[in-house]
């Protein structure tokens, strides 16, 4: 089928930007081993998708990529997204903490190059609150 349109010169469908939602959890009813948590805590993007961090539960969170593990050319990218939204972070490529029930931050991963982007939430990275944004190319 792909084929047939490639032959008739239909150009590839290129999938439009979306929001993806990562929450921070804090679920203590279910296991005290990973209370603390992002769910899903493994995503896979199209540079140019927005990725929405909101407070699902608990206590307060927050957002740090994770400078050893990214492509090396996308920290300039991170920072200047996290400039955006709080100078004072930025550099150290963090957001600041948020504990309300649906409070957050969005950031778009236009221009992000593909890779593997590790991240943390600082206050409870001990106890495994840990994730992995896994970026690739937007198709031409
Ligand atoms: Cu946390």
């Amino acid at each position: 089928m792909l084929t047939a349109c490639a032959r008739a010169g239909v150009p590839p469908v290129v999938p439009s930007p979306v929001t993806h939602t990562i929450l921070w959890t804090d679920s203590q009813a279910e296991t005290r081993l990973s209370r603390f948590r992002f769910v899903p805590d493994s995503l896979r993007v199209v540079a140019g998708d927005s990725v929405r961090f909101t407070v699902g539960s608990g206590s307060p969170h927050l957002v740090e990529f994770d400078i050893e593990r990214l492509p090396p050319e996308a920290v300039a990218h991170i920072r200047a997204a996290f400039e955006r939204l709080d100078p004072t972070t930025a550099p150290r490529l963090h957001t600041r903490f948020f504990q309300q029930v649906g409070s957050g931050v969005t950031l778009s991963t236009e221009g992000w190059p593909p890779g593997d982007y590790g991240f943390h939430c600082v206050a409870h990275r001990a106890l495994g609150e840990v994730g992995l944004l896994r970026v690739a190319a937007r198709p031409r």
